[in-house]
């Protein structure tokens, strides 16, 4: 299982071609701002816990409630690595999956994917999906971003003021109202195309997520119980993490005519409230 290892003056980061995940970024003068579980395992077939797991062609259990594996194929698969460039400090990673691949029943159709993940002062994710077949596809697709907190419990999330957002855990659908903040499991998916502040008072930081091509922002922490639950998630790790995704799932799935691409981007920076000595 192969990954490239970025070191330069301007950030710190790895990139595994399984799944064409991302498991570290560390821009120079940070903190780390990717979170990787110390219990992750590598293996084939299975899903590195951290990172930023790409979830294509559904999301979860898919819009049908019934697809498997959870959020589907593409992360548990060895993506092609096409290109690296390196300028200034700041190096691309380029990998590409079609159906050559990767081919499940549950989404019989030609495709191509290619992630584009670029380390330097920011990380900047690119998706683009293209339909490769004669026939239209649906899918869902998420960039599924686990950000290192310094404590979940005391962080909150500003942008998602007055979003719409299914809750999972009590299948409901509610609006949002001030930040996000989190004193017990939080999963939700909120149709917003905004993008979101994380604020970080124990690493006196702030970490923006800025996005494009994505109606979907999905936030996550598994808190204790679902932690204890979990064997590749430490038991107190849920203090460590928030996850803050950008896609597009749910009815905001995306469909494409044969020949049609659709791009989804995001942004992460991060920036010090530590007054300078
Ligand atoms: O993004 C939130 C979520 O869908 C949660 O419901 C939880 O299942 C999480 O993803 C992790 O999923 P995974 O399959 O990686 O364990």
């Amino acid at each position: 299982m192969g990954s490239l290892i970025v070191d330069t003056p301007v950030a710190i980061g790895r990139i595994s071609d399984h799944g064409a995940q991302v498991l570290q970024w560390q821009p120079s003068g940070a903190e780390p701002v990717i979170w990787l579980s110390s219990h992750a395992v590598f293996a084939r077939d299975v899903a590195i816990r951290g990172g930023v797991p790409i979830c294509f062609p559904w999301f979860g259990a898919g819009r049908s409630g019934a697809m498997s594996p959870a959020h589907g194929f593409a992360r548990l698969v060895t993506w092609p690595c096409t290109a690296t460039t390196e300028q200034d400090g700041m190096v691309a990673v380029e990998h590409v999956l079609t159906q050559e691949q990767a081919v499940d029943p549950q989404f019989p159709y030609r495709y191509r994917m290619t992630s584009t993940a670029s380390f330097g002062d920011e990380l900047t994710l690119t998706l683009l999906v293209e339909n490769t077949d004669a026939t239209p596809f649906s899918f869902e697709v998420a960039l599924h971003t686990y950000l290192a907190v310094g404590d979940a419990s005391s962080v909150s999330i500003v942008g998602l003021e007055g979003a719409e957002y299914h809750d999972k855990l009590l299948d409901r659908h509610v609006v949002q109202a001030g930040p996000v903040i989190f004193d017990g499991e939080v999963d939700r998916v909120y149709s917003s195309t905004s993008d979101v502040i994380l604020r970080d008072p124990a690493l006196a930081r702030s970490v923006t997520i800025a996005k494009s091509g994505s109606a979907s922002t999905i936030v996550w922490n598994p808190w204790v119980d679902k932690s204890r639950a979990m064997a590749d998630f430490g038991d107190e790790e849920w203090r460590d993490m928030v996850c803050v995704e950008t896609g597009n799932v749910g009815d905001r799935a995306i469909t494409l005519h044969p020949g049609e691409a659709h791009e989804m981007k995001v942004i992460v920076s991060v920036s010090s409230h530590r007054p300078t000595s």
